[in-house]
């Protein structure tokens, strides 16, 4: 197909929601790569990943933002902060809810904000996890939704089933603006390769360890070395807080840092179609949550944590 044919569409749509929503789930089923981490724990995205996406032809530039909720940490104010800057910057906007759980405190407080802080771009609902509750439930939060809120439009789908997907991606492929498309047709990420890796081995670590512990660390790729014979060696340091916290990470002699660096390798493996070498090491750092390279390297602003 020709330019002068058919008018091309591109723009940045982002996905806000409270934690746990399904809003990294949504982004990789788009893109059809596993780009952002997931887990079964709230406040697993920290920073705005961004995920590329074509329907027909859109360029569809999906935007993971970290979940919403009442910030009290550094941290935690970075992390909303990304969010909303996220969604101020995009052409349009994704609120995803979770169905089984309905309008939430939590929801309320985000449709509030949107409407102090939408710029007048087209804010969509998306109420997922269909899987889990009856249809009457979903006619009912679907109504009680929009009269909270002027939605240009309500999908219901199952990020994780892939329900009611498709139909959310084409009306975003219609809305974007006409425009010549952002990035390199083959491009799936917008995230460089360390920080990828860096978040596939936080993921394992977050699914093997207690709740409050994956708040309390972070993971850095120190080292990426290209070898000759088509491998990669990775280096990278987990950071925790306390001296309790890597006997934690490293466990019963070194058995839980060596399961999570073989699944981490195994993921990293398969996304970079290679063999790679993970050297993992683990440091004590009790003040990182206050350390602004630490924020950097997560791609999160450091004086956005400030009060
Ligand atoms: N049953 C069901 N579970 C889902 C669906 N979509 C996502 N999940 C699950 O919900 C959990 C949270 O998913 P994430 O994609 O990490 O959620 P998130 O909104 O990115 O969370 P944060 O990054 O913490 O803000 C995971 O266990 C997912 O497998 C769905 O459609 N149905
Ligand atoms: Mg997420």
């Amino acid at each position: 197909m020709s330019e002068e044919q058919t008018q091309t569409r591109a723009g940045f749509v982002a996905l806000i929601g409270e934690p746990n929503a399904g809003k990294s789930t949504l982004l990789n089923r788009m893109v059809g790569a596993k780009v952002s981490i997931v887990t079964h724990k709230v406040q697993t995205t920290r920073a705005r990943i961004r995920g590329v996406a074509i329907e027909g032809a859109s360029q569809i530039v999906f935007v993971d933002t970290p979940g919403v909720f009442r910030p009290r940490r550094r941290l935690d104010r970075a992390m909303v902060a990304a969010a909303w800057g996220g969604a101020a910057d995009a052409d349009v906007v994704v609120l995803l809810i979770e169905a089984h759980r309905g309008i939430t405190d939590g929801v309320r407080a985000i449709v509030e904000a949107l409407k102090e802080r939408a710029t007048g771009q087209p804010v969509a609902l998306a109420i997922n996890k269909i899987d889990r509750v009856r249809a009457e439930v979903l006619l009912k939060l679907s109504s009680d939704m929009n009269a909270l809120y002027d939605f240009a439009g309500t999908y219901m789908i199952s990020a994780e089933k892939g329900y009611g997907v498709d139909d959310l991606r084409g009306w975003l492929a219609e809305t974007l603006p006409e425009s010549p498309w952002l990035y390199p047709e083959d491009q799936i990420a917008d995230l460089p390769m360390r920080m990828i890796a860096a978040e596939i081995t936080r993921e394992k670590l977050t699914l093997r360890l207690h709740q409050e512990l994956p708040y309390q660390l972070t993971v850095e790729t120190e080292a990426w070395e290209e070898r000759k014979d088509g491998s990669a060696r990775i280096d990278q340091i987990i950071y925790v807080a306390r001296d309790g916290h890597k006997g934690i990470v490293l466990g019963n002699k070194g058995e839980t840092v060596k399961a999570v660096g073989q699944a981490a390798r195994t993921d990293l493996e398969e996304f970079t179609g290679r063999k790679i070498h993970l050297f993992l090491q683990v440091k004590v750092r009790p003040n990182w949550l206050e350390e602004a390279e630490r924020y950097s390297e997560m791609g999160l602003d450091f004086k956005d944590g400030n009060t």
